[in-house]
């Protein structure tokens, strides 16, 4: 699970090399609880140069490569995120029960967070057309937690009252993308993903105290 303190995610989704990432994460490890990569630094970077980067940051990393292959593929996938040292990936809950149970199973025995993708910021409307599904069939693998948009306030309201607590719901869309800061959070969230709103910030560090703000005083 990501520990929780101010509710905030940095996508980082950006092609900078190891150093100039790692001095942008300086100057905002403190205000984020977890920093999640993707395609970008790793087309960019490479495996190892991920593993420079999470060394160097000393903080919470989540690999969204969107997994959603054969089970097999998916568990070499797991096991080599694993030993960049990264603590939690997101896979697809459309590739199914069979090719999620090993991958699951794996994960959990590497202390890996799996979050599953059950609706997405724009489009996605087959994963909206199967929500309930999708949503039992993570709790039932037993996963950490899903990623429910912030521009679609109403499935975050949905997905909450079906996992309870003990999941975490992490969610994308906010700023660039229309969604409101502080009301994905507002609407039963437990953190707001954010990318260019920060990364574009002539202040990112200023831009990230106004996201924390909104997320303690949302006006949704
Ligand atoms: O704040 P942005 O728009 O610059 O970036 C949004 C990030 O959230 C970006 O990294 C996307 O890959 C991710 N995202 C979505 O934008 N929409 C989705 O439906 C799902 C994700 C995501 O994080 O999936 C795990």
């Amino acid at each position: 699970m990501i520990p929780r303190k101010t509710g905030l995610i940095l996508a980082l989704d950006v092609d900078w090399d190891v150093d100039k990432s790692a001095a942008f994460l300086r100057g905002i490890n403190d205000l984020i609880d977890a920093v999640k990569i993707g395609w970008f630094q790793l087309l960019n970077i490479g495996p190892w140069g991920i593993r420079e980067l999470v060394n160097k940051v000393g903080k919470y990393f989540l690999a969204d490569l969107k997994l959603g292959d054969v089970s097999h593929i998916n568990e070499y996938v797991i096991r080599r995120i694993h030993d960049l040292g990264i603590n939690g990936i997101i896979m697809h809950s459309v590739a199914g029960k069979d090719n999620l149970t090993g991958p699951v199973r794996v994960a959990k025995e590497l202390g890996v967070d799996v979050y599953l993708l059950v609706s997405m910021s724009s489009g996605g409307e087959l994963y909206d057309a199967n929500l309930e599904y999708n949503v039992e069939l993570g709790v039932e693998l037993g996963v950490s937690g899903f990623i429910v948009p912030a521009t679609k306030p109403n499935v975050i309201r949905r997905v909450r009252p079906m996992v309870g607590g003990g999941y975490q719901l992490l969610s994308p869309g906010v700023g660039a993308q229309g969604g409101k800061p502080g009301c994905a959070i507002a609407n039963g969230a437990d953190f707001e993903i954010v990318g260019r709103a920060i990364l574009t910030s002539p202040d990112p560090r200023r831009t990230t105290l106004d996201f924390i703000d909104l997320i303690r005083k949302p006006s949704c």
